[in-house]
């Protein structure tokens, strides 16, 4: 439906949000420690859409094994994914799977604000690592 994120690696977070609020005048909108994915996160409110908004997300890693430590390591600060919003991201999953993509997570994880997410590995996908994004509002409880 949209660009629901771009994801990028970073050593400071409070650093990089200092940086994209002054050079872009964003605002912090949500703030998270997701062990699961091992990272600290902020997102930077963009624009509102269909089904969700679009942000950008800065990710700092909790550990160097963790998948944004590791990119730090070989690649260095910038662009680690994009997220595009999608209506429904199990049924997002079963479709795109079923081309032939390799999904990173065999089922929807927790993500930023409340989402349902889950990658697709970059080699499939044109070397970006891409995630699909079920934003909050639309997940049925
Ligand atoms: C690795 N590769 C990448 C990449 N990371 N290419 C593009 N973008 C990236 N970010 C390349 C790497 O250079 C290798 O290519 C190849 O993929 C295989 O890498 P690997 O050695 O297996 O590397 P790993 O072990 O670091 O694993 C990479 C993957 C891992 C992508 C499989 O990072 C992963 O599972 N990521 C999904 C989870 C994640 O990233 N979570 C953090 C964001 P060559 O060198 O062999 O050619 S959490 C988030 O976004 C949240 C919570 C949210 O939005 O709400
Ligand atoms: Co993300």
């Amino acid at each position: 439906m949209r660009i629901d994120h771009i994801g990028i690696a970073c050593h400071d977070l409070e650093e990089k949000i200092a940086l994209f609020e002054r050079t872009f005048e964003l605002t912090v909108v949500a703030r998270e420690v997701n062990e699961e994915q091992g990272v600290k996160e902020a997102m930077l409110h963009i624009a509102d859409g269909e089904g969700g908004g679009s942000y950008i997300q800065l990710l700092e890693p909790l550990s160097a094994d963790s998948p944004v430590g590791k990119f730090l390591a070989r690649r260095g600060e910038g662009v680690h994914h994009v997220a595009f919003g999608v209506p429904d991201v199990a049924q997002a999953m079963e479709r795109i799977g079923g081309k032939g993509v390799r999904l990173l997570d065999e089922r929807p994880r927790h993500g930023s604000m409340g989402s349902s997410i889950a990658f697709l590995h970059p080699k499939d996908v044109g070397g970006m690592l891409t995630e699909l994004v079920q934003a909050a509002d639309t997940l049925r409880t």
